[in-house]
């Protein structure tokens, strides 16, 4: 994919502020501090586009971003950290759900998990509810550059089992490009006109 431009549009708290679903969109999800920004940034060859984070628990908005004038990516807000309120934790939740359930323009879910740790509960739970909702996942194991290379396909073959997969979940690291191509070709026929 060629990026000729890549901006912010808006950060939404409530669907009401959702931009019109007027082109097809790819959101980004997956616990907190997992990579979901970083993974954004990589793909669209950007190093700041998207703002990341080494304190988890920051992004609780909706971000959309335009690309190309041609597509939407979505940074959902990151879950599963420990020190969020109940309340703030709850309005997120149901801010993403009312997000993956209803927007009629969304065609994909990059779901990112953890290469190291794997899946976790919130993770499966939300891959359970992406298939109820037939919504179209993509997993992707982030930060595989922590992991011996010998680990790689076990963690991957872990994932796998985890989340009930048919293959081999992709794989990225920030540190190096060459795996972006892959991720981009499972995008691709998403974005593709009708
Ligand atoms: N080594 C390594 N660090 C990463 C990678 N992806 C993300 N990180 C780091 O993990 C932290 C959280 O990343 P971020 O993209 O903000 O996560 P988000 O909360 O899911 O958006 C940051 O410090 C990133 O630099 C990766 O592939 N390799
Ligand atoms: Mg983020």
């Amino acid at each position: 994919m060629k990026i000729r431009s890549a901006e912010f549009i808006l950060s939404a708290s409530s669907p009401w502020q959702f931009p019109p679903p007027t082109l097809p969109e790819i959101a980004f999800a997956g616990r907190s501090n997992v990579g979901k920004s970083t993974l954004i940034n990589s793909l669209l060859n950007r190093k700041k586009l998207v703002k990341t984070s080494s304190t988890p628990g920051k992004t609780q908005l909706i971000n959309f971003f335009n690309i190309n004038d041609k597509f939407h990516f979505v940074d959902l807000p990151g879950y599963g950290f420990a020190k969020v309120p109940e309340p703030v934790r709850k309005q997120w939740q149901r801010l993403i759900e009312a997000y993956l359930q209803e927007r009629e323009s969304l065609r994909n879910v990059v779901l990112i998990v953890d290469s190291r740790h794997g899946a976790t509960a919130q993770d499966r739970q939300l891959k359970e509810w992406l298939d109820y909702y037939e919504r179209p996942v993509l997993i992707v194991a982030s930060k595989i550059d922590k992991l011996k290379r010998s680990q790689i396909q076990k963690h991957l073959k872990i994932i796998r089992q985890d989340l009930g997969l048919d293959t081999t979940p992709l794989a990225h690291s920030s540190l190096e490009n060459g795996r972006r191509d892959e991720i981009w070709k499972n995008l691709n026929p998403w974005l593709e006109e009708d």
